[in-house]
């Protein structure tokens, strides 16, 4: 067999791989296997089409198969293909990270990089509970998550994450961990059309938070700006404000969790821009390099990276790092994509065609099991009512109808998610809203 027939064809032997996230047994029973990618499209090994509702996992947000990008790797992997990340450097991981304090605008000044979303969630919360240290404020070790929150799948992200199912087989977790609830009230604010005008008050629990355990004892709070992975929670108007003026009355350092809000998905760099909000730490992976290659990022606020710097000359400061921390062939992809999204304006784009968005997921409204549709840039969460005594089934099975028609669309419990890749066009929309339309009349 060819090399490229292997990547073709469907393999005989599905056992071996363990798959992440997935029910192995009903994924092998009928599986379900992409070989090519272009744009807007995937393509199975069966020759069908499927349209991309989800930019892969929330990460090809310039589309599939960006010839700037795979040329660029290419180079790359020829020149260096990789260099020690530990006490040597490479030209471009200095240019990158340039880059991407540019992109940040001025109040960031500092790159940590990493691999993964989970990744980056570890070096932050890390980074906090150092900060304060190195700084004398050593007793400022808690961390502060939110309910239903994901952190990816690291021990530290984990502990400060909230999806119960992530967290109830993993033992006894960070301690000195407390979660903010969750802000997500069907009674109060369903169907709202971006951000929801109940819930503000919410962020005040971090306030009985630091009565109960002082402020002196707390590092870091930290959230998704939008909670994406547990089923598109918009924040309520205000909310993000309220824990940003809370957090620094009290010293705390607040964490954005960017890894899908970045990059583009708002409508802005970054949804620190969008909301107007300057977090202390933002961490980020996925469109960091369009999903071609692993990366992922921490920007740290002026003074964070400073305050390391008092140490003698020739001591490391942070002891800390990954082998692939800044890897040669992630940052030519990485610069590749920051170039694409600049030339194609795609940030502008986005926001440009967020109210067509948004009118068109409000148009599934009175659909049959919709309880809920919510929306925020170019990402969209359709809550379904759950079967009686069956949480999930509805939504799973809107997830293989859609795939039969040709559509790649997330569910998470009963809630499907979409984030289309940000070159998506009106037609596109509409041809998911139409797919999804056909498939919960199908669906019991
Ligand atoms: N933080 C946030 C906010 C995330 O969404 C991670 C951290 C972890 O990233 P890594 O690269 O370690 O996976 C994520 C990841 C989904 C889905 O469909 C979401 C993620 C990953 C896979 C699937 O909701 N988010």
């Amino acid at each position: 067999m060819t090399q490229s027939a292997v990547y073709e064809a469907t393999p005989n032997n599905l056992e071996a791989f363990w798959m992440p996230f997935t029910a192995n047994r009903q994924f092998k029973s009928k599986p379900r296997l992409f070989a090519g990618a272009k744009d807007m499209h995937y393509t199975t090994v069966d020759g069908r089409k499927v349209l991309d509702g989800t930019a892969g996992l929330w990460c090809v947000n310039a589309g599939h198969g960006r010839t700037k990008i795979i040329e660029a790797v290419r180079d790359q992997v020829a020149r260096l293909d990789y260099a020690p990340a530990f006490q040597m450097g490479h030209p471009a991981v200095f240019e990158f990270a340039a880059r991407l304090t540019n992109l940040l605008g001025a109040d960031f000044d500092h790159v940590f990089f990493t691999n993964s979303g989970s990744e980056s969630v570890d070096t932050a919360l890390k980074i906090a509970i150092a900060y304060h240290r190195v700084r004398g404020e050593g007793t400022r070790q808690r961390l502060i998550g939110r309910e239903r929150g994901y952190h990816g799948v690291g021990f530290g992200g984990i502990s400060v994450g909230g999806i119960v199912a992530n967290r109830k087989t993993f033992g006894s977790l960070l301690t000195g961990v407390d979660h903010l609830p969750h802000t997500h009230n069907l009674a109060r604010n369903a169907f709202s059309r971006g951000q929801p005008d109940w819930g503000v008050e919410l962020a005040d629990e971090l306030e009985r938070l630091v009565t109960l355990h002082d402020a002196s004892n707390i590092a870091a709070v930290i959230v998704e700006p939008v909670a994406c992975s547990t089923g598109v929670l918009v924040p309520p108007k205000g909310y993000l404000q309220r824990l940003r003026e809370i957090c620094t009355r009290h010293g705390i350092l607040l964490i954005f969790d960017e890894v899908i809000t970045g990059f583009g998905r708002l409508g802005a760099s970054f949804a620190s821009e969008y909301f107007g909000i300057v977090p202390d730490l933002i961490t980020t992976a996925k469109g960091i390099t369009n999903g071609t290659i692993p990366m992922g990022a921490v920007f740290a606020r002026k003074g964070i990276y400073d305050a390391f710097m008092n140490a003698p000359d020739s001591t490391i400061e942070l002891f800390h790092g990954y082998t692939y921390s800044g890897h040669p062939v992630a940052c030519a992809a990485g610069l590749a994509t920051l170039d694409i999204y600049r030339e194609e304006s795609l940030f502008e784009r986005t926001a440009a065609l967020a109210p067509y968005w948004e009118d068109a997921i409000h148009s599934l409204k009175g659909g049959r099991h919709v309880i809920d549709l919510r929306n925020l840039g170019l990402i969209a969460g359709i809550e379904l009512e759950p079967r009686p005594g069956k949480p999930t089934a509805r939504a799973f099975d809107a997830f293989l109808k859609a795939y039969d028609k040709n559509l790649l669309i997330r569910t998470t419990g009963d809630i499907i998610a979409l984030s289309p890749p940000l070159i998506c066009e009106k037609k596109h929309i509409d041809e998911m809203v139409g797919i999804l339309g056909d498939v919960l009349k199908t669906i019991d």
